[in-house]
């Protein structure tokens, strides 16, 4: 991939980043991250599609409840909305090819402000997609998925397709409806519907009946709309416990399959999964690939992590091996991700204020996932992780067992079994074993 430079450069000093090799001390060089190198059938950069996100790379400033931002940003500068967000998008896209990150993913409102004018905003963003079409062009990066954000504006304090108010359902409609052209005409693989404030915080004021059928309703309008001018990848649901509302919609992947379930909208959408709102919902993220997998839903991945003292999504950018040769298991036993990739929904800490702390973050998540992969492959391939599960279950694989599994077996005769088949014998999980294993591939 080629170094794309707009008029200015703004990472100054910071060339391209290589892989050099585990030897390597060069802080600003891959690891692990050899994009061409072949694990289980394809290369690192097929199985990962690595994404860079707009939001938090190029617009937080790095504001807390306590204090405003102290990034300080040079493509920010402008007065004209246009020219300031034409500014931004060369920045990032000579951030994500000087990263050779293959994909990246944005908010509408991420990729140039807007204001209450609703044909206004149309012809703002029209503007920025054609200024991404040729960006995309002269350097290959292709956009992995688009969304709207339709949680911060104050309008949408009570929810956008849960709004108590008509009103404002269909502003987050016209809000979807140009996401998702902008979306097509750039060769979006994917569609992201993140349910910001979709949930209530008390319900005193609320119904939540009626407010699940309105976001139904909305899903199917906006997957019409999409389908009808030709779009042919994933919609995506991203669960979320709390945060903003205290109780969401689409809190975890079980949650977000029975609803896809109950209001036939399986076949088109698939589930992005976020490492911190994974944990936020009390599971791990292994869980939440597991059960996603199982459905046939694993559709893409958010990647960062949360924090063990805390009880927010503080992003962090990934660094924990271990928890991600878990989650790289999963993922390579599923057979990869559907359609998705691994977007780093992540962001540099409020001090981190040079701009190579940046690039440090992304290089520390791609090489963390690459180590991570590399590890699970050869858990898979050399040990016998797989047999042992597989053993553990053994007994269902012929006999009785079989023909429970086929459901040819009654209650009855299932209690006759245990009389004739006697006491069972205690059978070890191994748990520390099998852990012994993770870390002796690591
Ligand atoms: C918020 C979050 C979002 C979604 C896209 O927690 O993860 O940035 O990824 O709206
Ligand atoms: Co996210």
């Amino acid at each position: 991939m080629q170094v794309l430079l707009g008029e200015k450069e703004y990472f100054k000093g910071i060339s391209q980043v290589k892989y050099e090799g585990p030897e390597s001390d060069n802080p600003l060089a891959f690891r692990w991250y050899d994009e061409n190198k072949v694990v289980a059938g394809k290369t690192l950069k097929e199985h990962f599609r690595f994404a860079c996100a707009y939001w938090h790379s190029f617009v937080n400033e790095g504001s807390d409840p306590f204090g405003p931002g102290t990034h300080i940003f040079d493509w920010n500068q402008k007065s004209d909305a246009v020219a300031r967000a034409k500014d931004k998008m060369d920045a990032a896209f000579e951030f994500i090819t000087k990263m050779n990150l293959p994909f990246y993913c944005f908010h509408d409102v991420d990729v140039v402000d807007y204001t209450t004018d609703v044909a206004d905003n149309e012809k703002r963003l029209q503007a920025l997609v054609e200024y991404a079409k040729q960006k995309q062009k002269d350097s290959g990066v292709k956009l992995l998925w688009g969304t709207a954000n339709v949680f911060s504006n104050p309008r949408y304090m009570n929810g956008a397709s849960t709004n108590p108010e008509f009103h404002v359902l269909a502003h987050a409609a016209a809000q979807v409806k140009a996401a998702i052209d902008a979306t097509i005409e750039l060769g979006g693989d994917g569609y992201v519907f993140w349910g910001g404030r979709e949930g209530y915080m008390t319900l005193l004021n609320t119904n939540m009946k009626r407010e699940k059928e309105h976001l139904a309703r909305f899903l199917h309008a906006a997957k019409d709309y999409a389908r009808k001018n030709g779009f042919k990848g994933i919609f995506l649901i991203e669960p979320k416990p709390m945060e903003p509302t205290k109780h969401q919609y689409d809190y975890d992947c079980e949650t977000v399959i029975g609803f896809l379930r109950q209001w036939d909208l399986l076949n088109d959408f698939k589930i992005n999964i976020e490492v911190n709102h994974a944990t936020l919902a009390g599971h791990t993220f292994q869980h939440e690939l597991q059960v996603a997998a199982d459905a046939g839903v694993l559709g893409s991945l958010d990647a960062n992590r949360g924090d063990y003292q805390n009880g927010w999504d503080t992003d962090q950018f990934p660094n924990n091996i271990n928890e991600l040769t878990e989650a790289m298991l999963i993922l390579l036993e599923a057979g990869g991700l559907q359609g998705g990739g691994i977007n780093f929904d992540a962001k540099i800490r409020r001090s981190s204020v040079d701009p190579t702390d940046l690039f440090y973050a992304h290089v520390g998540g791609m090489d963390t996932f690459a180590r991570a992969l590399i590890t699970a492959d050869n858990i898979l391939n050399k040990s016998d992780f797989k047999q042992f599960r597989k053993e553990r279950y053994a007994s269902f694989d012929n006999d009785k067992g079989k023909a429970f599994e086929e459901g040819k077996l009654s209650l009855d005769d299932l209690r006759n079994y245990a009389i004739e088949a006697g006491e069972p014998a205690m059978k070890s999980g191994r748990q520390e074993y099998l852990e012994n294993i993770v870390n002796r591939y690591i």
